[in-house]
């Protein structure tokens, strides 16, 4: 199992397939002591598997849908991601399940069917402000991992990215013990659920990571890595965070 420092960029609904292939051009060759994974939008995809080819970067897809295929206009396959080239799928980010609506059962069915189709899944978890207030942290990350727990594969062949909801894309980032505590829970769970496999899985922190705090938050205990968005947007910036792993 690769548990090399893993440094993976968001894109969101940003860059198109032009600015997808110049980002690579720029980037240049980018794996090695880090494993590194960008997910582009879906019509980016085939533009920025083509361009990254070579580079060391894995390439993944930011959503799939839960069935094979059929009537759902607007959504994307995971078997179409996978034959584009995709070899993950993020499932479940904030703004999938705060924006869209997206519930634990739906994540969990997303993992099944990524799994079904060869993508390895990155499963995002995070409470919002509210419920960390209300002091809700373990029970909402406890709720959210263990739905997906009942899809994710036995083998260990998955990774998380904790991201608290009032981190992202807010400029707030949580303090390397916020992040710490967090991702502590969610390796007891997974530990719980999966025995010595769970050893093999990765957890990332996302939210408002950048150049500056990322070798921080890299270095808090218990974090194996990150998932940027904003600061993916550039090739030199994300740069610096593969600098920083
Ligand atoms: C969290 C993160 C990447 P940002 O969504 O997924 O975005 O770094 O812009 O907070």
């Amino acid at each position: 199992m690769d548990r090399r420092p893993v440094i993976s960029g968001n894109w969101k609904m940003n860059h198109g397939p032009e600015a997808a292939a110049s980002f690579f051009g720029e980037l240049g060759s980018a794996g090695g002591a880090a494993r590194v994974i960008i997910f582009p939008p879906a019509l980016s995809l085939p533009a920025a598997v083509e361009a990254a080819r070579g580079t060391g970067v894995e390439i993944g897809v930011q959503n799939v849908h839960a069935e094979v295929s059929g009537a759902f206009t607007g959504e994307n396959s995971a078997a179409a991601a996978r034959e584009a080239g995709a070899t993950l799928a993020l499932i479940g980010h904030s703004e999938r399940r705060h924006v869209f609506g997206e519930t634990d059962d739906q994540v969990a069915a997303k993992v099944a069917r990524a799994v079904a189709e060869g993508l390895e899944p990155v499963v995002c978890v995070g409470e919002t402000l509210d419920e960390r207030k209300a002091g809700r942290l373990e029970e909402v990350l406890d709720r959210q991992i263990r739905a997906a727990l009942t899809t994710l594969p036995s083998d260990g062949a998955f990774l998380i990215a904790y991201e608290p909801v009032w981190a992202i894309g807010t400029g707030e980032t949580a303090t390397p013990d916020d992040a710490a505590e967090a991702h502590a829970l969610l390796r007891d769970r997974l530990t719980e659920a999966r025995g010595e496999v769970a050893a093999a899985v990765s957890i990332l922190y996302g939210g408002s990571v950048k150049p500056g705090n990322a070798a921080e938050l890299l270095a808090a205990d218990g974090v194996d890595g990150v998932l940027v968005g904003g600061a993916s947007l550039r090739a030199s910036d994300f740069r610096a965070i593969i600098d920083a792993a």
